[in-house]
Parts: structure tokens; C-alpha cells; sequence
């Protein structure tokens, strides 16, 4: 499978490039979400290192990183753990964690806000982006969303425009350790331009949607689209 995996992966023929061409249009539409070209964006401090403030309004920063879920710290490691990737795709995908160090990775330092008033800035992370692997599965000409579900049975919905941006990753990864379980190791999506909800801790599945469907916290009163720079919080 992982072999397979990656063959298809790097292959230049024809189903792959339409792949990307589909991937593209999500990105092109990426560039238009409040998160990054905000005329105004709602914060404080000094311009950070993608020209928005550098504290989202109504955030305030901590040092220490905070642990949020549902209280359940499932039971999955490196080895038990797997990722599917299935719905709205041409190829569904089943992943192991040697499967995932064999994609190309990345390193990235980024903010993560979150939606209960703290923020943790500069965390450094590596992993592989989101975008690689609905590259490598072929996302449905309607495709829009994804419904990402949680080992504790969490779920939250991203769209595709938000999904494919470059600093959206699959990270196992922090600070130069393995991600620690509380913190959802040993694999977690994050969302950087997003609150934090929007990045599933112990990810298990990537289910790719035809149209929006609320998440766990969504079906509560959270927003669909959680963009922080336009405080986004409640629907
Ligand atoms: N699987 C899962 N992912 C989750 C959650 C959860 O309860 N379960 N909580 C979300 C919320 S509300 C936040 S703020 C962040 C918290 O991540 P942390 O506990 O590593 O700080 O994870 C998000 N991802
Ligand atoms: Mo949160």
C-alpha cells in the first residue's frame, strides 16, 4: 500500500495532473478567504510574519499550551495509528505513520488560536500538508469540504479553500519532538488561519464532502468557517 501509495504519488501522468489542476482551483479560491488578504483584520500588536496583527482580537497570548478536548485521550500510537482518506475521491487512501514520513515533509512555524480567548504563538511544527495527500487521493470536480474525524470520535468540518493552504498540515511533530498524545500525537491536523477546533487531534479519517456539513462543536453553535481575524466564533 505504502509503496503504491507513493509511486502514484510522484507519477507525472495525465490523472495526476488533473488532480492538481483540481487542487489549484481550491487554492485560487484560498486566496480570497478573510484569512489571508483581510483589508482589516480584527487584532492587536505589531504586523506578524503574514502582514496580519499579531494577536487576533479578543485572543490573549499565553506561554504555556493549554490542553483542550473532550476528555478522552484515545488509545493510538505510531503503530496502531492509521489515516483514512475516502468520500468525495478518486483513489480512497489508508495511511500508516511510515506511510506519512515517506511523504514530503515540512517545517513550519505558526500561531494557534484558540476559540476559548488564548492564543500560543510561534509553535514550530513538521508534518505533511493536507493539500499533498487530496493530491495523491484526486478530489471530486464537486468536492468542496472535508469532514475530519478524531480516534475520540471528535469531528469539524474545513473547507477545501482553507484545507489546501500551505500551512495546513498533518503534524507529528512540535518543537523537534514527537507530538505528545494530550496534544493529540500521535498525529494532528492544524489549522493555523483558523481556530484551533478546526484541527482534529488523534485524526483517523479525512472524508472528503459534496457541500458543508457541521462537526461536533458546528452541531453546538460554533461557526462553520472560524476565521479569527473576523472573530468568527459563534454561528
Ligand atoms: N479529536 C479532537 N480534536 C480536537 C479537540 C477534541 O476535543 N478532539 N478539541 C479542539 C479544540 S476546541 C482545540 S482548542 C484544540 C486544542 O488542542 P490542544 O489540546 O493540543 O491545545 O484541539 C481541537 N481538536
Ligand atoms: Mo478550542
Amino acid at each position: 500500500m505504502g509503496g503504491l501509495f507513493r509511486v502514484d504519488f510522484v507519477s507525472d501522468s495525465p490523472q495526476i495532473q488533473a488532480r492538481i489542476r483540481r487542487i489549484a482551483r481550491h487554492k485560487a479560491r484560498a486566496a480570497q478567504t478573510p484569512s489571508v488578504t483581510d483589508g482589516e483584520p480584527l487584532g492587536n500588536g505589531p504586523t506578524n510574519r503574514h502582514g496580519m496583527p499579531t494577536v487576533p482580537q479578543g485572543q490573549r497570548v499565553v506561554r504555556k499550551w493549554p490542553v483542550l478536548d473532550l476528555g478522552i485521550t484515545p488509545d493510538v500510537d505510531q503503530s496502531s495509528w492509521r489515516l483514512h482518506v475516502d468520500g468525495a475521491v478518486d483513489v480512497p487512501l489508508t495511511l500508516t505513520f511510515a506511510d506519512l514520513l515517506a511523504l514530503p515533509q515540512v517545517e513550519d512555524i505558526s500561531d494557534f488560536h484558540c476559540v476559548t480567548t488564548w492564543s500560543k504563538l510561534d509553535m514550530r511544527w513538521r508534518g505533511v500538508r493536507v493539500s499533498t495527500l487530496l493530491t495523491a487521493a484526486g478530489l471530486a470536480d464537486d468536492a468542496s469540504h472535508l469532514m475530519c474525524h478524531g480516534y475520540d470520535g471528535y469531528t469539524t468540518n474545513v473547507s477545501l479553500a482553507e484545507a489546501v493552504k500551505d500551512d495546513v498540515l498533518l503534524v507529528h511533530s512540535w518543537e523537534g519532538a514527537p507530538l505528545p498524545s494530550e496534544h493529540g500525537g500521535p498525529v494532528r491536523m492544524i489549522t493555523p488561519q483558523l481556530y484551533a477546533w478546526k484541527g482534529s487531534k488523534w485524526i483517523s479519517r479525512i472524508e472528503v464532502l459534496v457541500g458543508d456539513r457541521p462537526g461536533f462543536w458546528e452541531q453546538r453553535g460554533y461557526s462553520m468557517t472560524a476565521y479569527p481575524w473576523r472573530e468568527d466564533r459563534y454561528s
